[in-house]
């Protein structure tokens, strides 16, 4: 199994998380983004797409960490990231896209670069969108994880979901860009655990070979 991913990347640090959890051992393959490797044709045509990550499993390469995710899921069932009643995988899957689908795609790169290189955007600026996208996409997951969460520890229930996948790297990008999460104390609570535990640890982006 290989890996294209970036070590900064939430998107490829969600499918890291993943493989860990699945026990699964991969070879990562690095793509510089800043360099704009993930643009370059033989990237291409593995992922038409250019975005960071794809899987490569069985010769096929698939592209979109959700699909990787659920993908793996599938094909390496234990331990489930998903609940077993579909009520459940409803709600889990309502979270996981509340970052994948609303959040992360507000402050990719590409978005950045735009907000600066056309908009005429400086770091301020930047900035506070960045900010203002977590803080508003954070309120509602804030509301659902209290309400879903059996321990504090987990976004959904007692045990790792799809859901926890998809927060631990997104609550890095958010201190990363110091924005202010002090608003959200159940998701702050919740990544403070999952970081302990060792699938997530390694693959946090300072624990990845290509780590700057
Ligand atoms: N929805 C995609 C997002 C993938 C994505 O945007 N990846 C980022 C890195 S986190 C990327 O490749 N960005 C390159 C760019 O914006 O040019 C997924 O979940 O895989």
């Amino acid at each position: 199994m290989k890996l294209f991913t970036f070590f900064r990347s939430s998107a490829a640090y969600r499918v890291r998380i993943a493989l860990n959890l699945k026990g699964l051992t991969y070879e990562a393959v690095p793509k510089k983004l800043r360099t704009g490797e993930h643009r370059r044709t033989d990237y291409l045509a593995l992922n038409p797409q250019g975005l960071i990550p794809a899987l490569e499993h069985e010769g096929v390469v698939l592209a979109q960490s959700l699909a990787i995710i659920e993908y793996l899921d599938e094909t390496f069932p234990d331990p489930p990231l998903l609940p077993d009643f579909a009520v459940g995988r409803a709600q889990v899957r309502a979270m996981a896209q509340g970052v994948a689908c609303d959040i992360h795609p507000l402050n990719n790169l590409r978005v950045l670069n735009y907000l600066r290189e056309v908009l005429g955007q400086n770091d301020e600026g930047v900035n506070r969108w960045i900010a203002h996208w977590i803080a508003e996409g954070f309120r509602g997951l804030e509301e659902q994880a209290r309400r879903h969460s059996a321990d504090q520890k987990h976004c959904y229930g007692g045990a790792v979901t799809l859901a926890d996948v998809l927060l631990v790297p997104q609550m890095y990008n958010a201190r990363r860009f110091n924005c202010d999460v002090s608003a959200f104390p159940t998701l702050v609570k919740i990544t403070a655990h999952l970081e302990q535990l060792p699938a997530f640890a390694a693959a946090r982006p300072e624990a990845q070979p290509d780590a700057e």
